[in-house]
């Protein structure tokens, strides 16, 4: 009920009266005043006036089930949230709960990751209070072969979500890290539980570093966040609503296609390392090239340097990555 009473506070300007709370929500009022009470020592600063009602002056910077849930106006996406003070690691615990029977939708977000986990066994620093690390549980039916390019998706749900709570501006490097100003703000790590031909589920990790003022030395050089890059602290349960919103909007063109030829325009515009050139480190082989777009399956296109290699090659995720040349874009 908490988050219902917040997003009634939220959606009306000015004071809303106890007695209205209570008749749109059909609680008593000594229920209504309870949930005030608990907010207000969660952080939540609310006027409560005499006969005008209650007023939300203050949220704190949280991402509780109650916050994210009172910011959200999707259909499917993050219902429900499941709020944890610490877990190992938001995909593991969204993975428990897909074999426990959580249903498609369902985000799993933490304050604080102990295990974070990047991709290919690399880790994820996600210390408490800091950052969004969270991930959305999928149950598709389409096949399994199609599940990467849900990475690509995210990655374009990050961008615009971070774009319209923040204002600010980043691109992607294929296929899915978020950066700004040359470092990395945000990380994907999409995971799949399937049959041959059937998904059983599929979990997005999404790591945004939100209002991080120093990160550990060893990835300060390529780490940024949204704090460090705008100057202002961000309120991480919008930027969690946001971006929610807009995977739920690309989600559905997605599904259209199942692939992303509705999307790759978009997804190009956004795309640091196009008409730049790259570096495909393959197992075993490197070599250079210009990448000049993705294909309708997320695929990277890069025209080889070495006029002898042939015309342009489709770059799959997973196996490859690829560098700039005179950095990490
Ligand atoms: P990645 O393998 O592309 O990036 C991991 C690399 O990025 C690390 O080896 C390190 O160099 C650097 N790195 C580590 N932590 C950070 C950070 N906070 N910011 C910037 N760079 C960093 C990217 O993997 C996928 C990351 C997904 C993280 C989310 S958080 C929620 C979910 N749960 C979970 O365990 N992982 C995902």
């Amino acid at each position: 009920m908490k988050a219902e009473i917040l997003q009634l506070l939220r959606e009306q300007e000015g004071y809303v009266s106890g007695q209205d709370i209570c008749r749109r929500l059909s609680v008593s009022r000594t229920a209504v005043w309870k949930c005030i009470r608990q907010l207000k020592e969660e952080g939540y600063r609310i006027e409560a006036v005499q006969n005008r009602g209650y007023l939300l002056v203050q949220s704190p910077d949280r991402v509780t089930a109650e916050e994210v849930s009172s910011l959200l106006k999707t259909e499917w996406a993050g219902h429900p949230v499941i709020f944890l003070e610490k877990t190992d690691s938001t995909n593991n615990e969204a993975k428990r709960l897909a074999e426990a029977g959580a249903g498609h939708g369902t985000l799993v977000i933490a304050e604080e990751q102990e295990a974070g986990k990047g991709r290919r066994g690399r880790g994820w620093s996600s210390p408490a209070g800091t950052g969004i690390w969270m991930t959305l549980l999928l149950k598709p039916d389409f096949s399994p072969s199609r599940a990467s390019m849900l990475t690509l998706v995210a990655a374009m749900a990050v961008e615009r979500g971070i774009r319209a709570a923040t204002g600010l501006e980043t691109g992607i490097k294929w296929p899915n890290d978020v950066v700004t100003g040359g470092k990395k703000v945000c990380g994907i790590l999409t995971e799949m539980s399937a049959e041959p031909d059937l998904i059983n589920h599929v979990v997005i990790g999404i790591g945004i570093n939100a209002n991080t003022e120093e990160f550990p030395e060893e990835i300060g050089s390529r780490a940024a966040s949204l704090y460090l890059e705008t100057g202002k602290r961000v309120k991480r349960g919008a930027v969690v609503a946001r971006v929610l919103e807009a995977f739920e909007a690309y989600y559905r063109i997605f599904l259209e296609t199942t692939d992303l030829s509705a999307l790759r325009a978009e997804y190009e515009t956004r795309l640091l390392n196009k008409n730049e050139t790259v570096c495909v480190l393959e197992p075993g082989r490197e070599w250079k090239g210009t990448a000049l777009g993705i294909d309708s399956l997320g695929r990277l296109l890069v025209k080889p340097a070495d006029p002898s290699a042939g015309g342009v090659k489709t770059v799959e995720s997973g196996e490859v990555s690829v560098r700039g040349v005179y950095g990490y874009v």
